[in-house]
């Protein structure tokens, strides 16, 4: 059930409501007649008779039904007149009778079932019917919601209270962890409420109560909920937030709605309120999230109050960073802030690059290079990966072409789709376009996608996937073995290389059931004639691992780690020189990125 707020109790109803227009008979109708009219509706549950204008008596269904089944009664009375059956004292009852007031005089004479009755105008006139039923029930119903109501909502300001709270709090976690959101819970305790209780008496304070409650429920939006824990404790709870931010940014919109005096019967009165936040699933436990957020509360307090805090500084750095990060993303394409990295692929049997990853990085003016995982997320929810994902692509390829003309050895360059960018409708398009401007050959672009990106919308993929497989563009699988490996769509899809990812090359030589992953995978490869690369390739037992399993492939920090464009076309015109490829570099960088074995760029481009 859900009862609007605030609002605590069901609005005063009438007997109105219970007005059934039944059309009345004269008391002079025969029985015949009367018998005809309920056996033609067989939902009537009884015939009022009313005489000019006035109720005389009423006719229930079960008297006249039952009375005439016996056969020797029906020649007989069938003529009769009705009024001789008729029950003479009916239940009347004027239409704006309070339905509550109704239930209470009806329990209280001791009647144990209830009556149909008339219902009648002001003046006494005829006005319709109510049943027993529908009265018992609307009763039933109306207690129910008083009981829910009683129990659910504060009486005081009408916002759920405790109770109700913790509930949708539960619920909300539920769902929360079903569509991957955070939740988060914010506690509310008014700054030195006391005082005006004091100074204005506790009816003053009664009314400010109110109306922050009234304020605190214009700052949120329709899903939210905000509660009343008793005394000057409130509660908001925001059910699904995508970053930290949001919620500090409602804390904020409260701060400041809170900020604003309030007029209460003739005095102006200021409150101030401290806030303390704790977010699902950072604490995973209903207990957690409550006890974090009035810890959190209580520092707020420590602060001066009129604040808000997050249970740790964790989430507060993680809330401002990202904040700062999202405007500066917006601003850092056209301000050409992006730059890509390129990691060298090498081919196993003829020991020399054969293509490179194109790695995006953002040279942040203040913060530095920043690694994908630090912005990709971001990217993908304000809508950014699009162009910037095109820009990628245009890039990468323009730059394979330059080293192309450069005189540098052809290979292939490997460019990262993101699940949003490969449900662009017209990709392939973009694709064409892009080859096209650049010059590039499409044999010399490979885009690699994720599982995930094969799971959803089937036909589409196919589609999609030999369009650009007819334009010549290879497609690789990426992080292989991690995702859903149905391996049915192997064979559907248009696949040229799988990419076995890094989790399982990094144990090959110790952890026998890797090495057996990858050795399956490879042999996967081999059956369906693919191509196979590994990723992540850092010690020399890894690679000859790979090399005796016949990998065509590796990239890793064995080799090389990603480098500028410029680094790169360095080590590409080296390798053309010399047969050695594969060499520890001299200048093994910090990667960027969080991950095991310092190398992960788990985000995409
Ligand atoms: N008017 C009114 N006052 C209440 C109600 N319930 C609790 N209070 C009072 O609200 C005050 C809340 O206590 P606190 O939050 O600890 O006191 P405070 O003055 O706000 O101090 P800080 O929160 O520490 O800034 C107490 O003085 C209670 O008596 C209520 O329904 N109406
Ligand atoms: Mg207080």
């Amino acid at each position: 059930m859900k009862l609007s707020r605030p609002g605590v109790l069901p609005e005063p109803v009438t007997v109105a409501a219970l007005l059934l227009k039944v059309p009345p008979v004269e008391p002079t109708v025969t029985v015949a007649e009367v018998l005809e009219l309920f056996t033609d509706n067989p939902k009537l549950v009884a015939i009022p008779i009313v005489a000019d204008g006035l109720p005389r008596g009423i006719i229930n269904r079960k008297t006249i039904i039952e009375g005439f089944a016996r056969p020797y009664t029906r020649e007989l009375l069938g003529r009769k007149p009705i009024a001789s059956f008729m029950d003479v004292q009916p239940l009347v009852i004027d239409l704006l009778t309070d339905l509550d007031d109704l239930s209470h005089t009806i329990m209280e004479s001791g009647m144990h079932y209830m009556h149909d009755g008339f219902i009648i105008t002001k003046d006494g006139r005829y006005a319709g019917m109510g049943t027993g039923y529908d009265l018992m029930r609307t009763i039933t119903e109306r207690t129910q919601a008083n009981l829910y109501s009683l129990a659910h909502f504060d009486a005081l300001t009408g916002l759920p209270n405790r109770l109700l709270f913790l509930d949708r709090l539960n619920q909300t976690m539920a769902q929360a962890h079903r569509n991957e959101r955070l939740v988060a819970v914010m506690l509310l305790d008014l700054d030195r409420f006391k005082a005006i209780n004091d100074t204005l008496g506790h009816t003053m304070g009664d009314l400010l109560l109110k109306s922050v409650a009234e304020r605190l429920a214009e700052c949120v939006r329709e899903d939210d909920t905000v509660a009343r824990l008793g005394g000057d404790e409130f509660t908001v709870l925001l059910p699904e937030i995508r970053y930290i931010q949001d919620a500090a940014a409602v804390a904020q919109k409260i701060l400041d709605a809170l900020a604003q005096p309030f007029f209460l019967d003739g005095h102006e009165v200021f409150i101030g309120t401290s806030i303390g936040i704790s977010l699902y699933p950072f604490d995973e436990e209903l207990s957690a999230l409550l006890r974090n957020a009035d810890t959190a509360m209580y520092e707020a307090k420590q602060d001066g109050g009129n604040t808000y805090q997050f249970y740790t500084a964790e989430m507060s750095t993680a809330s401002l960073r990202r904040l700062s990060l999202e405007g500066a993303l917006r601003r850092a394409l056209e301000r050409g802030e992006f730059v890509l990295h390129y990691q060298p692929q090498i081919d196993l049997a003829r020991d020399e690059i054969v293509g490179a990853e194109a790695l995006v990085r953002w040279q942040h003016p203040d913060l530095g290079l920043l690694g994908p995982m630090e912005f990709i997320p971001l990217a993908e929810e304000n809508g950014l990966i699009v162009p910037l994902g095109e820009w990628v692509l245009r890039t990468a390829c323009a730059q394979n072409r330059a080293w192309q003309n450069a005189g540098l050895p052809p290979i292939r360059v490997t460019v990262n789709l993101s699940v949003r960018q490969f449900h662009q409708k017209n990709l392939a398009d973009i694709v064409a376009r892009i080859l096209e401007q650049t010059g590039l050959d499409a044999q010399r672009l490979e885009l690699e996608i994720t599982e995930s990106c094969l799971i959803q919308n089937t036909q589409t993929t196919v589609t999609l996937l030999t369009e650009l497989n007819r334009l010549g563009v290879r497609i690789s699988i990426d992080d292989f073995g991690t995702g859903y490996s149905s391996l049915a769509y192997l064979k559907r899809f248009p696949i040229d290389t799988l990419k076995i990812d890094r989790s399982f090359v990094c144990d090959i030589d110790t952890d026998p059931d890797d090495a057996a992953i990858v050795k399956a995978i490879i042999a996967l490869a081999q059956s369906l004639e693919m191509h196979v690369i590994a990723e992540g390739v850092e010690t020399r037992n890894q690679l000859d691992f790979l090399h005796t399993y016949q990998c065509n492939e590796i990239q890793g920090y064995l080799v090389s780690p990603p480098l500028p464009a410029g680094d790169f076309a360095a080590l590409l015109a080296m390798d053309a020189r010399g047969p050695v490829a594969i060499r520890p570099p001299a200048d093994r960088r910090r990667p960027l990125g969080h991950g095991v074995g310092g190398q992960s760029e788990t985000n995409r481009l």
